[in-house]
């Protein structure tokens, strides 16, 4: 029997600011339980509780979600964030993205890619060869929607995080999401490091199904962060992109290898 699912999404602002964002897909059943947990974490925001919330319940139409599957976990560990920041640089060239537009990424993250400085509630798009950004809104970016983990593959996942101690919300989710980015048409890599000024790891996913998490990507207690999608898609194409990473829903109902971690040391 399929069950009918809903997608919940969560956002939550704080002095007129995004602080927070969730997406599932759950069944009418677990509506009231998941969504509490999203309030919760609203109200319990490192920047501070938030001061509106905002739910979205809306039905998925069963014949329309696609399954997916999640891509291969690798844990780098480095000393701090500005080698962090090299290693994601070498990674992203590798992928195929041009240095303009890793330089591109990194200076808007770093400096808040939205008006005023501050980071937006959504990703940005980067021409993956000049840089250019290309999303439409450079205050709200693309915030991609409507996916998430079947329960097998939740209880699985979180159990191979938890031996590298690593079985925590923000890897869960950014996995989550990061398996719907790299499904994406035209998509050639995705950099992510987090808003949250207590969190500061971050990742590099690629094509070729890689999520590599960097343990440090920006200085403790810096708030400007967010995500950039590298994209090699002309213009026509750039709707298709947009509406699918916002609209399609989709099922994650396959795990990616755990690779174990990997320590960084510094060249002397
Ligand atoms: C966020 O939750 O703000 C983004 C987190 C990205 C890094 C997740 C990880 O630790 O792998
Ligand atoms: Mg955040």
């Amino acid at each position: 029997m399929s069950v009918e699912l809903n997608s919940l999404r969560m956002r939550a602002e704080r002095d007129n600011r995004h602080i927070s964002g969730a997406e599932r897909l759950v069944s009418l059943e677990d509506l009231g339980t998941v969504a509490v947990d999203m309030l919760q974490r609203a109200l319990q925001h490192p920047c501070g509780q938030a001061e509106r919330i905002y739910f979205y319940v809306e039905p998925i139409k069963c014949e329309q979600l696609l399954s997916g599957c999640l891509p291969d976990f690798f844990n780098n560990q480095v000393t701090h964030w500005q080698q962090g920041r090299e290693l994601a640089k070498e990674m992203l060239l590798a992928a195929g993205v041009s240095a303009t537009a890793i330089a591109a990424a990194i200076r808007n993250l770093a400096d808040g890619a939205a008006p005023g400085g501050v980071s937006m509630r959504g990703a940005m798009l980067i021409d993956s060869k000049t840089g250019e950004r290309l999303e439409p809104d450079q205050a709200r970016g693309v915030r991609v929607s409507r996916m998430d983990l079947s329960a097998g593959v939740r209880a699985q996942l979180r159990s191979l995080l938890a031996a590298q101690k690593l079985d925590n919300p923000h890897v869960v989710e950014a996995l989550t999401l990061a398996a719907k980015v790299l499904a994406a048409p035209g998509v050639v890599a995705e950099l992510c490091w987090s808003d949250d000024p207590d969190y500061t790891a971050g990742y590099v996913a690629t094509a070729d199904k890689r999520y590599q998490r960097i343990s440090l990507l920006k200085p403790a207690g810096e708030e400007r962060g967010g995500r950039a999608f590298f994209v090699q898609c002309g213009k026509q194409r750039l709707a298709v992109l947009i509406d699918w990473l916002e609209h399609q829903p989709l099922m994650i109902e396959r795990v990616g290898r755990i690779h174990p971690v990997r320590y960084w040391r510094e060249e002397s």
